[in-house]
């Protein structure tokens, strides 16, 4: 019977090529919790996207590593039958929340469960392709100078798509200055990390002559009626990110008119399962999806493109190139083509961390054995 081997904690010190600074504060440096899992005799691997400090989210990774050490991977032991993928959420359901630490054990247990059988995630998660066009995340600078300088580079490298990171003081002006300086062609849009309220509707609003593909998550995450009150005020579409942390909570925002078009983060929603229940409830709708990104190695990177290849990602995501995060990355770089990246065509997620890149910037490992 499939049952659960080893689990493996390892942190990794992953030093950013450049300050990100969105709303909620600046990053220079991920501190990087993967999960290693052993199922029949393959091992998986999943990466926790939840960050340093508790900023986008509630979680953040002390916490998520205490959550699965503590409390989930003994949970996934204890529970009876099988071990499947389908079955790990159901078994960790008792703890509430913790959604990013449940995605990294639940990625290691369906990518060792895939690698063990020969299937491909994407294959898997039924992605009907594999070159997947990639957009750009570009963090808040300290001019405008310097936020044209970053864009042009991304566009020169290839970028279909350009995000702008907004918060108040820095959102009209930036806008105004990429769209005239490399044209209205640029599918552009921005993300506000929940920096406004509907008081600013009408600042939010000069947004609209932009043509901006969306704005992304412009109020609290709590906050979808006044979402869906925004929406009535602006031409812009809304997505959502931070409020979708289910696919529940996805049907419930459409219903009401809260968004338009929804960011997908697996880590947000407690796994690729759900991320492709938030799919499915989008595509029914009619609402266009697209993959975020919370600054993943190579491993999230591979299993987001996998998760990107489904029918409804009609929209490209922030599944940029290795070099855009990181100098190293743990895993064979993922390097721009013609603005698309490739999925990995190996069983699972594809791709492993390189044990010499590893070596060197492990930071602490810890083994939860089995039995
Ligand atoms: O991975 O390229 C990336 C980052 C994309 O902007 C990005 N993510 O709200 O969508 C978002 C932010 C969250 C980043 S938190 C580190
Ligand atoms: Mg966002």
């Amino acid at each position: 019977m499939t049952t659960l081997g080893a689990v493996e904690l390892v942190r990794v010190a992953m030093p950013l090529v450049s300050p990100f600074r969105t709303s909620f504060g600046t990053e220079t440096e991920r501190d990087v919790l993967l999960v290693r899992a052993d199922v029949d005799g393959a091992t998986g691997w999943g990466e926790c996207v939840a960050g340093d400090e508790p900023y986008y989210s509630s979680e953040y990774v002390v916490a998520a590593a205490d959550v699965l050490r503590t409390h989930l991977v003994p949970l996934l032991r204890a529970a009876p039958g099988p071990l499947t993928p389908a079955a790990v959420a159901p078994a960790l359901a008792r703890v509430k929340g913790h959604r990013m630490a449940k995605a990294a054990l639940e990625t290691a247990v369906l990518d060792a469960w895939l690698r063990a059988r020969g299937v491909r995630l994407a294959d898997h998660l039924g992605a009907v392709r594999s070159v997947i066009p990639c957009g750009v995340s570009v963090g808040i600078m300290d001019s405008v100078p310097e936020l044209l300088a970053a864009v042009d580079d991304y566009l020169a490298q290839g970028y279909v798509r350009i995000k702008l990171k907004i918060e108040p003081g820095w959102d009209v002006e930036p806008v105004r200055a990429v769209r005239e300086r490399f044209g209205d062609g640029v599918a552009l849009q921005v993300d506000a990390n929940t920096a406004y309220t509907l008081q600013d509707a009408l600042q939010l609003a000069r947004l609209d002559p932009f043509d901006l593909l969306l704005i992304e998550q412009p109020l609290d995450e709590e906050d979808v009626r006044g979402h869906a009150a925004l929406a009535r005020r602006l031409r812009t579409p809304i997505c959502l990110d931070e409020s979708i942390v289910s696919a529940r909570a996805a049907a419930d925002a459409i219903a009401i008119g809260a968004c338009a078009i929804v960011n997908v983060k697996p880590g947000r929603v407690g796994g690729y399962l759900e991320a492709r229940r938030v799919h499915d409830v989008c595509a029914a709708h009619g609402v266009p999806v697209w993959c975020g990104g919370m600054l993943e190695t190579g491993i999230g990177r591979a299993a987001n493109l996998a998760l990107a290849g489904l029918p409804g990602f009609t929209l490209p995501g922030d599944t940029s190139g290795s070099r855009r995060y990181y100098a190293t990355d743990v895993t064979t770089p993922f390097v721009l083509d013609g603005g698309t990246l490739t999925v990995p065509e190996g069983a699972g997620i594809g791709i492993d961390p390189l044990p010499e890149v590893l070596s060197e910037l492990v930071t602490g490992r810890e083994l939860l054995a089995a039995g």
